[in-house]
């Protein structure tokens, strides 16, 4: 006999939507956009590829009809999209959705808009009915936008909430009278909320990036005060994170805190997930870092209500491979296939902060939410918020414009410190915890390597795995000044390396250090070497040349540093992240071993200049010595001095810098009160049209 093969009796019946008509609604010159058709052919390609379709059950595409819509929209809303793709429109298609917000318009977009509609009808109806246990509809345009007479954000109609007023109110025989609206996109369903506000028949969910009203759709209609009205009132629960950088674990804590405890009172009869993959990890607009597996875990502690029943929706998601693995993720889920993976422990310290909020909110409504949180929870899974970071100069006090210490406010990662490398170090078992510093550790007089090891003796038993002293629980004791010459001379720049995040200008947020907090100091020196801009593209900040500064010394010249006092273990961070060498396919790496332990650090301060082997693919791979500074080391990372040959001989391109990465190294000057503005745009031209 053959080995067990399931059922297929026994099998959940998942149904699936997919018709290639939607993928032509596109730009209308075929500029870049994120909202895409090639997002919901990359789902399908690899859930073909995975061979989902095949043990699902395959549905058909329909139009929506107008009677269908007019529940959700305006008369008008319904007509220009019926017609936005006719020929009497083309002469005024663009004009019209350049008066929209984040809208585009196409001849394929009318037929796409109401295919999207209408499938997540069909999908619907058909779990509503029990013909099957869920369905996926991998549909675009997306909705959750869509209010009832505007398109915005990407979506034209409504499509979630056309399906549940469908239910509701056109099917009754199904018995469908709750519905329970899950809406995970990373931006807030502003239109579904809308539509169902007032509304107790549809509970609806959303948690999403608020950044306190800056996210999009930005305005207060996201808050976690929004809570419905009327007979509503209650039945609308927004969850607002406060930044981006939410993970599987911020999520997980919102699911079994807020959502399921609710979920199991309110009963919904069916489920539908407005289910934006924009929260996943490498999403460009989203910032988020959800991962496929966590996804799943999401989707999974949904299954437990409705009798299964649930509508997977698709709205954002903008990461071609990103929506494409969470999607099949999902899918094996409904499938009640095994879902493999791990899911990172670590909350931020806001996650805690924002799910009391929404629990007091609600607590009125929903008794379930009215028992305080447990203390070991918030105590043992979070740690003390190292947000609101006064800074300062020792030099002069750095004030801002406003004449107070400036506050910065995106940096309280909580972290578990489970997944700790391990480092060459033995601990002398004989001797509780004593360290034998083999090869390290050995010149007592500088660099405060003796400390270290002194200290090193006091580590308590979490920084100890296997026996051994974690490199990073030993180099969290060394202080270090890293000097800053670039883009990082504005603090705000320089923090998303430790917290992790973006400044303006940046394409992708920075993944930050594991320790997280933040420079003890912060100094300004000037020191005998040349500034220069090489290179004409990066990831970060796109076209233009970025800061060097040439390993060599010559007295004729000076650069600018701002110097933060940081450990070295934040240090090899701060250095694998400036060499884009922190992360492989998406995936955080975690460094087994340093790249600059204490024992590279007494070579480096030795002969001032050394290019690490290990980072010989990067453009910041030199480590330079700068001297001393209250007695701790002053380091730098740089191009090698090749590099600079390279620049000069034209086989290295020499660019200025773009404009967003320039105005953030100026505004570290300013910021910092070493130049006026002025002062500072001429240091940087000056440098960046040097002749080699
Ligand atoms: C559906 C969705 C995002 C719109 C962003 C506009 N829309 N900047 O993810
Ligand atoms: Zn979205």
């Amino acid at each position: 006999m053959m080995a067990a093969s399931p059922d297929d009796s026994l099998r959940p019946r998942v149904g699936l939507i997919y018709d290639e008509r939607m993928c032509r609604h596109t730009t209308p010159d075929g500029e870049a956009h994120p909202e895409c058709p090639e997002r919901i052919r990359a789902i399908w390609k690899k859930l073909e590829s995975e061979g989902i379709p095949r043990r699902c059950v395959l549905l058909n595409a329909r139009k929506v009809e107008d009677k269908y819509l007019a529940s959700v929209h305006t008369q008008n809303h319904i007509e220009l999209i019926k017609n936005i793709s006719s020929k009497e429109f083309d002469s005024r298609r663009q004009k019209i959705a350049s008066e929209l917000d984040s809208i585009y318009l196409n001849v394929g977009s009318s037929e796409a808009a109401y295919l999207a509609a209408g499938s997540v009808i069909e999908a619907s109806e058909k779990v509503a009915k029990g013909d099957l246990n869920s369905v996926i509809a991998i549909v675009r345009p997306p909705g959750h936008h869509a209010e009832s007479n505007e398109a915005m954000g990407f979506c034209l109609f409504n499509n979630v909430a056309i399906a549940a007023n469908y239910l509701l109110n056109e099917k009754p025989e199904l018995g469908i009278k709750k519905i329970l609206i899950v809406d995970w996109d990373v931006h807030h369903g502003n239109g579904t909320q809308k539509m169902f506000y007032k509304d107790p028949r549809v509970l609806f969910f959303s948690v999403h990036r608020f950044d306190f009203g800056d996210f999009y759709p930005s305005g207060d209609d996201g808050a976690y005060c929004m809570i419905g009205e009327g007979p509503g009132a209650g039945y609308n629960i927004n969850v607002p994170w406060e930044h981006g950088q939410c993970s599987d674990a911020d999520y997980i804590a919102v699911w079994d805190h807020v959502l399921i405890p609710i979920a199991k009172e309110y009963n919904p009869d069916i489920i539908l997930v407005s289910a934006g993959f924009d929260a996943a990890i490498d999403d460009p607009l989203g910032g988020c870092c959800v991962t496929p597996h966590g996804y799943s875990l999401l989707l999974q502690k949904l299954m437990q209500f409705a009798q299964g029943k649930i509508v997977m929706v698709l709205e954002g998601g903008y990461n071609l491979k990103s929506i494409a693995n969470s999607v099949l993720a999902c899918a094996k889920v409904l499938l009640q296939e095994e879902s493999v993976g791990s899911i990172q422990t670590a909350t931020f310290k806001s996650t805690w902060r924002v799910i009391e909020a929404v629990r007091h909110e609600l607590k009125g409504y929903w008794p379930v939410l009215d028992v305080e949180l447990p203390q070991n929870l918030l105590i043992t899974n979070s740690r003390p918020c190292p947000a609101e970071v006064t800074y300062s100069s020792s030099e002069s006090d750095v004030e801002n414009d406003e004449g107070t210490a400036r506050t910065i406010n995106f940096s309280d990662f909580v972290e578990d410190d489970v997944l700790l490398p391990l480092s060459k170090l033995k601990i002398d078992e004989g001797n509780h915890g004593k360290v034998i510093a083999s090869d390290q550790v050995q010149e007592e007089e500088s660099l405060s390597a003796s400390e270290a090891s002194h200290d090193a003796e006091l580590v308590t038993s979490n920084e100890i795995v296997d026996g051994y002293i974690t490199w990073r629980s030993l180099l969290s004791k060394v202080e270090v000044w890293y000097a800053s010459f670039g883009s990082n001379m504005w603090m705000p720049r320089f923090l998303c390396y430790i917290e992790g995040g973006k400044v303006e200008g940046m394409s992708a947020p920075c993944c930050g250090s594991l320790d997280k907090s933040s420079p003890k100091d912060v100094i300004w020196k000037i020191v005998p070497h040349r500034l220069l801009f090489g290179r004409s593209h990066t990831r970060t900040w796109g076209a233009g040349g970025v800061a060097f500064l040439d390993p060599e010394r010559s007295t004729s010249d000076k650069a600018y540093l701002c110097m933060y006092r940081i450990t070295l273990e934040q240090f090899n961070d701060v250095l694998l992240q400036e060499n884009s060498l922190h992360q492989e396919n998406g995936i955080i790496k975690q460094m087994a071993s340093p790249l600059l332990d204490l024992h590279i650090l007494e070579y480096v301060a030795k002969n001032k200049s050394l290019p690490l082997k290990t980072l010989k693919d990067g453009w910041y791979s030199t480590v330079l010595y700068l001297g001393k500074e209250d007695d701790l080391p002053i380091l730098t990372m740089t191009c090698s001095a090749s590099d600079v040959e390279r620049f000069k001989s034209g086989e290295l391109p020499a660019s200025v810098p773009a404009k967003d990465y320039m105005n953030t190294l100026v505004n570290g000057l300013v910021e910092g009160k070493q130049l006026t503005r002025e002062e500072a745009v001429a240091y940087v031209n000056g440098a960046a049209t040097w002749k080699l």
